[in-house]
């Protein structure tokens, strides 16, 4: 028998920095659309764990987040739909902020680009740069559309990325290969709204002069040790490139208005990257409170891939320049969402609605399977169906769930729901094993939260599936429900509870919650974790089902939704197959085959051997001389050892396969456009 309670060394020593001040930023979505998975993958997600977890080892967080409201994205779209662009970013502010609750994203405050803080922080910024001689005026010619009769800054031009050539990007950046435009330097530009080729009229901007500025956000990333390499060394680059100067204003009615001009605003991504700031300030009330704390803070801001040159080089500069707020600290930066390997797109059907996935899975799943999958790196990641189903089932049903409900189960017909006293137990099968698991709960909070520190939240994931299975093979092993008289395992293993439900909180809150109220315990702080708090005597309640299985039957439904996608195709895809007339020479059964029908058909300038499946629909003879629809370039197959050499068009309903033919006779090899 192992005696515990004094023995057990009260903390291990953490690795962890004193509890300070710290700011945490996730990139401020945009008002006009519900979150994007891969926004909550690259961006809300891990900011969140970071921040629960911080919390809980005593440091003073500042989580915040907040709409981006203004810019053209949201403009065009309000526009679309009819509606004042006030009453529209309100609407998706608020939607937001209900989204990300239901997620356990824990922000401390939620607020908008469009606010008063945010509106004089802009203001003065602006004044202060041009007072320190970053700001010039330059006449510009700019896009004008003489049919919708306006400008058409950022999102209005669409066109061919003058750097990768790829097609139909909005004129202020290029998503293929990140690069940011200055205006009038994208190529083959139309009108987004109608798709006309604008004319050019005269505008004066405001410039700031980012080029004079190089060689301080040079040292600045050079110093900065806590950026990711590869990231800060393509920035580098772009710096070595040589950076255009900012256009940071635009002559559209809906922004944040530039002091002592006239019908211009700011670009929406010179106001927004003060967002974070002015945000600071609506939490504290007053400017100077939350220099002080934001100063004295470590600073992350969470972002996608795709505005590494916003976040690294624009904020940068204006916090750097201004002087108010310090610069960050660190600018974790993650990869894409792909879906199925594909990536998303709302328009061809292919993406998951957060919306709809919340209707049918807890949150704490699409938390779970998302950090399992996300390195802290700029890799895309995949969400694959198959692989959420198998991971919620096999890890978090049949490892976590399985370990916690065996144990409260049986304190609880047992012990009356009270957790037996070890010294009680008379013999334990393995005190090996008993103080193996025992010192993994004393070392695991500590590893975990240096893999959370590093924003290796996959790896400590892991490593609180490998506590788990621990877990599991312990109690597998000592089999308390043969063995009425061994306490000591269900007293640990009460305790291993605990100490999950510490571990799994920054991840999976609400399933950490429910351990807590099935426990009995309340939230307690990270490092407790590594103690056995939960005494002999202690009463726990009923124990519930903490996690459900993933039916089969849903994923189908999900893959099968994704299924009637149809992806777009460009006319050149199209135009590569070769569809023909054809006309049926000769048609027989092939022996031993119900459904396949052996044909020759000519095409025009040959014949071919079509092995097609209508024995069940056609009669060989009847099909003897018909015309008929082929596809004429695909790859012979064969089948049941005769080579189909093209394929016949037909259409198909309920099972019954109908030929397709022409309206008139058009001879045979008649291309099919
Ligand atoms: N709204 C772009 C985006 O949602 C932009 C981020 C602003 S962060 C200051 O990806
Ligand atoms: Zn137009």
């Amino acid at each position: 028998m192992v005696a515990f309670d004094d023995k057990i060394p009260g903390r291990v020593k953490s690795s962890l920095a004193k509890a300070g001040n710290v700011v945490i930023t996730s990139a401020l979505p945009y008002a006009n659309g519900e979150i994007h998975l891969g926004h909550i993958t690259s961006t809300y997600l891990p900011a969140d764990i970071l921040a629960r977890y911080l919390r809980s080892t005593g440091h003073r967080v500042l989580f915040l987040c907040g709409s981006d409201d203004y810019g053209t994205p949201i403009l065009i779209k309000a526009e679309q739909e009819n509606k004042k662009p006030e009453d529209y970013v309100k609407f998706w502010n608020e939607r937001d902020q209900k989204d990300f609750k239901k997620l356990g994203i824990s922000f401390d405050i939620f607020h908008k680009t469009s606010s008063e803080e945010n509106i004089k922080l802009a203001q003065h910024f602006f004044d202060v740069l041009g007072r320190k001689g970053f700001i010039f005026k330059k006449t510009v010619s700019q896009p004008y559309c003489e049919y919708d009769k306006k400008f058409l800054p950022d999102r209005y031009v669409k066109g061919t990325c003058p750097y990768c050539n790829a097609e139909e990007q909005y004129s202020d950046g290029c998503e293929k290969c990140g690069r940011v435009f200055e205006p009038g330097e994208i190529k083959n530009e139309h009108c987004a709204l109608c798709k006309r080729t604008p004319v050019r009229k005269k505008s004066e901007h405001c410039f700031l002069r980012l080029s004079a500025f190089s060689d301080e956000l040079r040292d600045w990333l050079l110093t900065n040790n806590n950026l990711q390499a590869d990231v800060k060394n393509y920035v580098l680059k772009w710096i070595d490139e040589g950076l255009k100067e900012w256009d940071i204003t635009r002559d559209i009615p809906w922004g944040v208005p530039v002091p002592n001009e006239n019908n211009k605003v700011f670009y929406g991504w010179f106001d927004n990257a003060i967002g974070y700031a002015s945000t600071a300030i609506k939490y504290f009330g007053g400017a100077e409170k939350a220099k002080q704390f934001w100063n004295s803070s470590k600073i992350y801001h969470y972002i996608g891939k795709d505005i590494v040159y916003h976040h690294y080089l624009f904020m940068t500069a204006i916090r750097l320049i201004t002087n108010e707020f310090k610069a960050p600290d660190y600018i974790p930066t993650r990869g894409y969402l792909l879906l199925q390997g594909k990536k998303f797109s709302k328009s061809r059907g292919w993406y998951i609605s957060l919306e709809d996935f919340l209707n049918e899975f807890p949150p704490d799943y699409l938390r779970f399977y998302l950090s399992s999958i996300t390195t802290y790196s700029q890799h895309d990641v995949n969400f694959d169906w198959l692989e959420f189903q198998a991971k919620i089932n096999n890890e978090l049903v049949a490892n976590i769930g399985n370990f916690v409900n065996r144990t409260l189960t049986f304190i609880n017909t047992k012990f009356g729901g009270v957790v037996p006293d070890p010294e009680d137990t008379l013999e334990t099968r393995s005190a090996e094993l008993e103080n193996e698991l025992v010192d993994k709960i004393k070392c695991i909070a500590v590893s975990v939260g240096k893999d959370i520190e590093s924003n290796s939240h996959d790896r400590a994931l892991k490593k609180i599936l490998e506590f788990s299975s621990a877990c599991n093979y312990y109690l597998q092993l000592e089999e308390p429900w043969k063995n009425k008289n061994n306490k000591t395992c269900l007293y640990v293993c009460a305790n291993a509870c605990r100490t999950l439900s510490i571990l799994l909180a920054p991840f999976l809150p609400f399933a950490s919650e429910k351990i807590n109220n099935m426990l009995n315990v309340k939230t307690a702080d990270w490092l407790s974790a590594s103690e056995l708090k939960i005494k002999p005597g202690h009463k726990i309640n009923a124990a519930e089902i903490l996690f459900n299985k993933v039916e089969d039957g849903s994923i189908r439904k999900r893959l099968e939704k994704l299924g009637g996608a149809k992806e777009l195709l460009n006319i050149e895809d199209f135009q590569k197959l070769d569809i023909r007339i054809g006309k049926v020479t000769s048609a027989e059964n092939v022996p031993k085959s119900e459904k396949l029908l052996k044909l020759m058909v000519d095409i025009g300038n040959e014949t071919r051997q079509c092995i097609a499946g209508m024995a069940k629909f056609y009669k060989a003879q009847d099909l003897i001389g018909k015309n008929v629809v082929v596809v004429v370039n695909l790859k012979p197959v064969k089948f049941m050892g005769l080579e189909s050499q093209c394929m016949m068009l037909a259409a198909e309903k309920d099972g019954s396969v109908v030929l397709l033919k022409p309206d008139k006779d058009v001879g045979t090899g008649a291309l099919i456009r």
